[in-house]
């Protein structure tokens, strides 16, 4: 019967999936870019993500998805943090990833067919122009657990408004030679339910009583 009992419980802290928080590399399943003056167009192969606004009213704006179903249900996502390589930056302004409800598009899509962007502004990031070049720049995403319900999270990159000035960005894509983009994505334990805690303990203070009454 301890024997059963042991193994029940050791069955319960194994089968219930408990781990420890891990550190995840995720590359891109998709990314492009879609630019409003060639509204038929498809960047899906180029070796660019750009994000532009010009003051003429021309806008590019880009898009990534990333695939989170390999991380195991026993891990929550506790931050995540996009990379991409800055290749090209000039004028001002900085550059907002939103979030993308719609996870169906392919990066064959032009502008006419792009998904709609936000409202939810996932993070910021400040830098750009000319000293941008050649560095990892980063946006930490405030994402919440509805976002990534369904395992996959879609991001576009939208330039902020410029003031005085064209705000224009260029990052590797996928297709470039190196420095590809990514998402690190850090996990943390999902907590046991009450319930099972409680059973859980229950267990080992059953065992402390038989292992009493037997040396009783
Ligand atoms: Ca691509």
């Amino acid at each position: 019967m301890k024997k059963k009992i042991l193994v029940l419980l050791v069955c319960l802290l194994v089968c219930s999936g408990r781990s420890y928080g891990s550190v995840y590399n995720l590359s891109p399943c998709e990314d492009t870019y879609v630019i409003s003056t060639t509204p038929n167009f498809s960047y899906g192969s180029s070796s660019n993500l750009s994000v532009n606004r010009y003051l003429t009213g021309a806008q590019y704006v880009s898009y990534l998805r990333f695939d989170l179903r390999d991380i195991p249900a026993s891990e929550a996502v506790a931050s995540a943090r996009l990379f991409l390589y800055a290749n090209d930056g000039a004028g001002m302004g900085g550059t907002d990833a939103y979030f993308v409800s719609d996870d169906t598009w392919q990066e064959t899509m032009t502008y006419t067919s792009r998904p709609s962007v936000g409202p939810a502004v996932l993070g910021s990031n400040a830098t750009s122009g000319p000293s941008a070049t050649g560095t990892w720049q980063y946006w930490d995403l405030a994402l919440t657990p509805e976002m990534i319900a369904n395992g996959l999270l879609s991001i576009a990159l939208a330039a902020n408004p410029p003031s005085s000035s064209d705000n224009r960005h260029r990052f590797n894509s996928s297709e470039a030679k190196t420095n590809h983009p990514y998402l690190l994505v850090e996990t943390s334990p999902v907590p046991l339910p009450p319930a099972a805690w409680l059973l859980g303990s229950g267990l080992v203070g059953l065992i402390g009583v038989r292992r009493r009454l037997a040396l009783g």
